[in-house]
C-alpha cells in the first residue's frame, strides 16, 4: 500500500497548466495500478466560495477526482485556508473521504499527524483572529447564504486585504512555531506531522520529532509518498511533469519514520 500527499495546488482557472498537471497527475496514478490512496492536505483550490459552484474549469478536476476514486484509490480531504467551505456536497460528487485537521493516522506502526499547517502559525495573531472568524460556523452560514457572485467579491477582496498585510510582515512570523508544532505532536503521541501552508517544502529534524513540509504547486509539481516507513518527497518543474508526467518527478528527500 502506498499513500500520497499533496497540498497546496491552489487551482483556479488562473492556472491551467495546473489544472492540466493534476488531471496528468490522477491518470498516471491509475496506471499505476497500486494499491494506494490520496490524501489532499488543503488549498487544493485558490478560492472555494461554496459547493454550488460550477464552472468548466473546475468540471474537469471534479471528473479527474471521480475517476482516480472509482478506479479504487481512496482520496481523503482536510481543510486549508482557502478552501475550507468545502462541504460535503463537494466531498460526495468526488467520493472523497473529509479528515478533520490534525488526523492521526498509523502507517505500518507508525503514528502520523495530518494537518493544513495555518494552525500552528501562532506568530501571526491578526492571521489567528482571522482564521477563527472564517473557521467558525455562524461566519460561514453567513458567506454560503450569499448570492454566489457576492461570495465571489468578497474572496477577491479579502484576498487583496492578505495581499497588502503581506508585504508589511516579516517572513518568520509567516512560518510556523515549532513549540506549537512540538505541542501538538506531544498531544497525539507522534513523532511525525505531515503539513503544508507554508510553502517551504523541506523535511525538519527537531528534538526527536520530524516535520515534513509539502511543496506549493506554483513553480512546480509536488509529491510525497509513504510506503513502508520510508517518506519520500518528489518535485519537477510544471513544464517538465507536463511532458513525462510521474516519471517527470524527482526524489528530493527520503527519511525513514
Ligand atoms: C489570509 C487574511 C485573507 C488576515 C474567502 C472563500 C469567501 C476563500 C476566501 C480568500 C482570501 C483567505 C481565504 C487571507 C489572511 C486575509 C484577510 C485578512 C488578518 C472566501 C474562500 F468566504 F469570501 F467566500 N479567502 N484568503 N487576513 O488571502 O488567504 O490575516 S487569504
Ligand atoms: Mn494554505
Amino acid at each position: 500500500m502506498i499513500r500520497y500527499f499533496i497540498s497546496d495546488l491552489h487551482l483556479s482557472d488562473k492556472r491551467p497548466d495546473l489544472i492540466r498537471a493534476f488531471v496528468q497527475m490522477t491518470k498516471d496514478l491509475i496506471a499505476r495500478q497500486e494499491e494506494a490512496e490520496l490524501y489532499i492536505l488543503g488549498d487544493f483550490y485558490e478560492a472555494w466560495i461554496g459547493d454550488d459552484f460550477q464552472a468548466d474549469w473546475n468540471t474537469q478536476i471534479e471528473n479527474a477526482l471521480l475517476e482516480l476514486t472509482h478506479s479504487g484509490i481512496k482520496l481523503y480531504f482536510l481543510h486549508g485556508n482557502r478552501d475550507f467551505l468545502i462541504g460535503q456536497e463537494w466531498l460526495s460528487r468526488v467520493n472523497a473521504s473529509f479528515m478533520h485537521e490534525q488526523t492521526l493516522l498509523s502507517i505500518n506502526g507508525n503514528a502520523v499527524l495530518l494537518t493544513h499547517g495555518d494552525e500552528y502559525c501562532l506568530g501571526d495573531t491578526e492571521y489567528q483572529a482571522f482564521r477563527t472568524t472564517v473557521r467558525s460556523k455562524t461566519w460561514q452560514e453567513h458567506v454560503l447564504a450569499m448570492p454566489l457572485e457576492q461570495r465571489i467579491a468578497l474572496a477577491a477582496q479579502l484576498r487583496n486585504d492578505s495581499k497588502s498585510m503581506a508585504t508589511a510582515k516579516s517572513m518568520d512570523i509567516m512560518d510556523v512555531t515549532e513549540s506549537a508544532v512540538k505541542t501538538s505532536l506531544e498531544h497525539h503521541h507522534c513523532k511525525t506531522v505531515i503539513h503544508g501552508h507554508t510553502h517551504r517544502p523541506e523535511t525538519h529534524q527537531a528534538d526527536n520529532y520530524l516535520r515534513c513540509v509539502l511543496g506549493d504547486w506554483d513553480n512546480a509539481v509536488w509529491l510525497a509518498s509513504i510506503e513502508g516507513n520510508i517518506f519520500r518527497q518528489y518535485r519537477t518543474s510544471v513544464e517538465n511533469f507536463l511532458q513525462h508526467g510521474l516519471i517527470g518527478l524527482k526524489e528530493i528527500h527520503r527519511e525513514t519514520l
